[in-house]
């Protein structure tokens, strides 16, 4: 049995993660391949509506707690993406588990204190939430089988206008979620045989601090081999 693959969109902040999204599925219409474009968090479910609001800074929730519910965000889609996967639907995806436990994981606190021998101070950074920890809800979801990280440095970020007023869209904070990243691209071209990394070359950083149009078709040389090949693999399980 064949079907269409799972392809997801990674990236910081200000990286044109959206637009790059919304070019690579008007292509892949152009090309004739049956396409569903999500997002996450998908702000539209009650799940979603709780973690707006966080993200907007109208509500509190413990660290663990949001955690959790943008997890269960991803779950709750789970079924659907497996479906729509095997009936030959290519899906795009905004964001993914991958988003989940870097931005959490990055998430410190800071303690400073000053040396009798000095008038300056140290900081000490704490993370709040361990990184295992935070992969543990998303083990078992539906497995993508490409994932292209959008890449770009603080310093391009702030050349683009700088972060915007939602939470964790801080420059110390992205420089942590970036790093976080990079782990699990590390991890994910050497991790076991079953898992997300099968192939090696299934997590791909793509430099976007270039123009739009060299970013797009970067991404487009790397989507069209996948979705104009046969994949007949099951669908994988995230980190199993
Ligand atoms: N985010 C996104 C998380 O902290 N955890 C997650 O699991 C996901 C999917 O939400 N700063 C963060 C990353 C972003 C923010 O995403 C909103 P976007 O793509 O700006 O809507």
């Amino acid at each position: 049995m064949t079907r269409a693959p799972f392809i997801v969109i990674e990236g910081l902040d200000r990286s044109g993660k959206t637009t790059q999204t919304s070019l690579l599925q008007a292509r892949l219409e152009r090309e004739g391949i049956s396409t569903k474009l999500m997002k996450f968090p998908d702000r539209t479910t009650t799940i979603g509506q709780m973690i707006d609001s966080y993200l907007k800074s109208t509500s509190e929730l413990d660290d663990h707690v949001i955690h959790l519910l943008f997890s269960a965000n991803r779950w709750e889609m789970a079924s659907t993406i497996e479906t729509l996967l095997n009936e030959g639907t290519t899906i795009i995806c905004d964001r993914y588990a991958f988003s989940g436990i870097a931005f959490s994981a990055s998430k410190v606190t800071t303690t400073t204190t000053t040396p009798s021998s000095s008038s300056s101070t140290d900081a000490t950074t704490v993370p709040k939430l361990p990184f295992e920890w935070c992969r543990a809800p998303d083990v078992g979801l539906p497995a993508p089988d490409l994932v292209l990280f959008l890449d770009i440095s603080p310093e391009q970020a702030r050349l683009r206008g700088g972060y915007g007023e939602e939470r964790y869209e801080k420059e110390e904070m992205q420089a942590r979620v970036r790093q976080a990243f990079k782990r699990l691209g590390d991890e994910t071209r050497t991790s076991s045989p079953t898992g997300v990394a099968a192939s090696g070359k299934q997590w791909l950083v793509v430099d976007a601090g270039r123009e739009r149009d060299e970013v797009s078709a970067e991404m487009w040389s790397h989507v069209e081999l996948l979705v104009k090949g046969t994949l007949t693999s099951p669908i994988g399980k995230l980190w199993n």
